[in-house]
């Protein structure tokens, strides 16, 4: 239910390789649920008005990854944490557990060295390091279907992996002509929506009908200082300015499922901006593998957010209210 008095939010807002990461660090409710998948479920059904008044103009935009911080759900763990986006709640996020580790070492909450933070997917393990530098080992990720052909409206056949790195992921070859630039961002964004779209219309999903809502297109890397790059539109048809950190781990668990990929191996994933994740591969017994990726982040601002609900976008403009 919306308030109807004025809430004060406290945010810090940061960038991981480009892309936004808004942590709520005071103002949050206390969430129902024992567990995270509990929480957030709480968090989408009581306060989305929340979600849209931190992501939404005009307090924010469409490209914002939203942190709400709980309480851990393990007591070895620092935090917990749910993310969100202009649409509705995200099942992980590692550029956003980077920009959080990096919150909780600015506010002095944590310390450099290994901490656990609990999310929606699983338990993820932070090591901050210096200068904004994380790497954050991620639950496990794993190539669900290889070689998936889907046509798109007006006939063109598309073929790419279905692959879990914390959401789902269909990866795939940009083609030759649409290069992964900054320039193309349109053209990069109707094509991913149309295979989004053209996926939906056939019912290709991932295991357990788990929607694929996050299409990571590739292309050879501009720079030497990496493997490949790619361009990731998000489930808000927002694209991703990192790497994106569970696209990465979703390209890692492919190469790996296709032997192109061992333990201890290095891959460089480029995003949209050039900036780079790195990461490796430890097999998993159940199959799949544990991802390692590491990036930085850095602290933008620090601000506390006014929702006064007799103001007329105070949940965000295209709030339904
Ligand atoms: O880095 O995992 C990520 C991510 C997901 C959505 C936006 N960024």
């Amino acid at each position: 239910m919306r308030p109807e008095t004025v809430q004060q939010l406290r945010v810090i807002d940061s960038h991981t390789g480009g892309e936004p990461t808004r942590v709520l660090i005071d103002g949050v409710p206390d969430l129902e649920g024992a567990t995270m998948q509990e929480k957030r479920a709480a968090f989408a059904r009581d306060y989305d008005w929340m979600r849209s008044a931190v992501i939404s103009e005009p307090r924010g935009y469409d490209a914002i990854v939203g942190a709400l911080l709980t309480e851990p759900e393990s007591t070895e763990s620092v935090a917990g944490v749910i993310f969100f986006n202009n649409v509705g709640c995200l099942n992980g996020c590692l550029h956003g557990t980077i920009g959080v580790a990096v919150t909780l070492y600015h506010l002095g909450r944590i310390g450099k060295g290994i901490h656990r933070i609990d999310t929606p997917t699983g338990t993820v393990s932070v090591e901050v390091g210096e200068a904004g530098q994380v790497t954050v080992q991620n639950v496990r990720s794993y190539c669900y279907r290889s070689g998936v052909e889907v046509a798109l409206d007006g006939g063109c056949l598309v073929t790419g992996d279905i692959a879990w790195g914390g959401n789902w992921f269909f990866l795939v070859d940009s083609p030759e002509d649409l290069k992964i630039e900054l320039r193309n961002v349109e053209a990069l964004t109707r094509h991913a929506w149309s295979i989004r779209e053209a996926l939906g219309k056939a019912g290709i999903t991932g295991e357990a009908g788990g929607e694929i809502d996050h299409i990571e297109l590739f292309g050879p890397p501009s720079k030497e200082d990496a493997d490949s790059k790619n361009f990731v539109l998000c489930p808000g048809r927002e694209y991703d300015r990192s790497p994106c950190g569970t696209g990465t781990s979703a390209k890692l668990a492919c190469l790996h499922a296709k032997g192109l990929l061992s333990e201890g191996e290095t891959w460089r994933q480029a995003g949209i901006l050039d900036t780079v994740f790195s990461g490796t591969v430890e097999s998993a017994p159940e199959g799949g593998v544990y991802p390692t990726v590491s990036g930085s982040a850095f602290i933008t601002s620090e601000a506390t957010l006014r929702i006064d609900p007799a103001e007329p976008f105070a949940f965000g403009i295209g709030a339904d209210r």
